[in-house]
């Protein structure tokens, strides 16, 4: 049985190392297995559940597309396209969130972390966007999806979902519960300014991310001023679990050299950070600067980046179409 895979990144522009180790690092190696059928979607209704510079939104979609093609995703073996374009999206998270309860959605983490403390003013959008993701994903009769740590709540809820869908209108399988696929170790990459914080498109500060678009000084700068402590690396991975910004640099360092955390701390037990910092700025610029490189040089080609949309959106419609239907008939419209 072939895999489906699906999978989105909101068009919010700054595209990062968690993004890409997260998440974007995982379609490209499922995207070279034969045995899937990968879709990957630049997720803009998503993006707007914030608000969004309407012309900042149309370079960002652009921007979404060029790094998936930069990191090694093949648009002739994987669908890419955007979201707005395929209206089933809309239309099924509508009926999908007539069968999600509120004392479901009202458990969301991200929704508390990102309402922050004004939540009367968060926008409906933000608090009901897992049930467009849950639409995303079951349109597509999607058995995986792979996401970063942070998502793996709201896949979670699209399981609920699916499965409430199922048995209200007592169809067994009609939507295919997805299983998340989310790397053990290193799966949430954190701030470079706060090893409790995740790395963040919308986190301020620019020095506390590494954008897919920084070029080597900057990487190399930003990893110089990446905060730690004061005490030489640790030696086992009970004491790094207590330091989070030397866990973070760590993690980050194992997951581009493909090592388990236990070989890197072996590797540097007893350094300083200064030298350990230029060791992981050699290993990022050598895994991110090919890929700016080329994002920068697709960024030049629209023509091609909205052929790749325009091509994707027909073949994910024509799958999403047929589904939506059957959900009308389902449901007695
Ligand atoms: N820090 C992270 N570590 C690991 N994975 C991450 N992902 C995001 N941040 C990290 C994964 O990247 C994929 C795309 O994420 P997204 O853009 O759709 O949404 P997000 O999770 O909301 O990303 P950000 O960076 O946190 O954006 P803002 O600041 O706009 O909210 C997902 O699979 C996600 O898990």
């Amino acid at each position: 049985m072939k895999k489906k895979i699906f999978s989105g990144v909101q068009p919010t522009g700054n595209l990062h190392l968690g993004n890409y180790l997260g998440a974007i690092k995982n379609f490209v190696y499922l995207n070279n297995d034969t045995q899937n059928e990968c879709i990957f979607c630049v997720v803009d209704l998503h993006a707007i559940t914030v608000s969004q510079n309407p012309k900042e939104l149309k370079s960002n979609i652009h921007e979404t597309v060029a790094t998936f093609v930069a990191s090694g995703i093949d648009p002739k073996k994987s669908i890419i396209f955007n979201q707005s374009q395929v209206s089933a999206h809309s239309e099924a998270a509508w009926i999908l969130s007539c069968v999600a309860r509120m004392g479901w959605l009202n458990r969301m983490t991200q929704f508390k972390e990102k309402a922050g403390k004004d939540k009367e003013k968060a926008s409906i959008g933000l608090y009901s966007y897992p049930v467009l993701m849950a639409a995303d994903i079951l349109l597509y009769d999607s058995t995986h999806v792979p996401v970063g740590d942070d998502q793996k709540q709201h896949l979670e809820l699209c399981r609920d979902i699916a499965q409430k869908f199922n048995n209200d209108y007592k169809i067994d399988n009609f939507f295919i519960v997805p299983e998340p696929l989310i790397k053990k170790e290193f799966s949430r990459i954190m701030s470079l300014k706060d090893g409790l914080k995740k790395m963040s498109k919308s986190e301020v500060s620019e020095l506390s991310r590494i954008n897919l678009t920084d070029d080597n000084d900057q990487i190399i700068n930003k990893i110089k001023k990446a905060k730690t402590d004061t005490l030489p690396l640790p030696s086992t991975t009970e004491e790094l679990e207590k330091r989070p910004e030397a866990k973070n640099l760590i993690g980050i360092y194992s997951s581009l050299t493909n090592n388990t955390l236990q070989k890197s701390i072996d590797k540097f037990a007893g350094k300083n950070f200064s030298e350990f910092k230029e060791k992981l700025s050699d290993i990022v610029v050598n895994e991110i600067n090919p890929i700016s490189l080329k994002i920068k040089k697709l960024l030049d080609d629209k023509v091609f980046l909205e052929k790749i949309l325009k091509d994707g959106c027909e073949k994910a419609d024509e799958i999403a179409s047929k589904k939506i239907k059957k959900i009308h008939e389902i449901v007695g419209f």
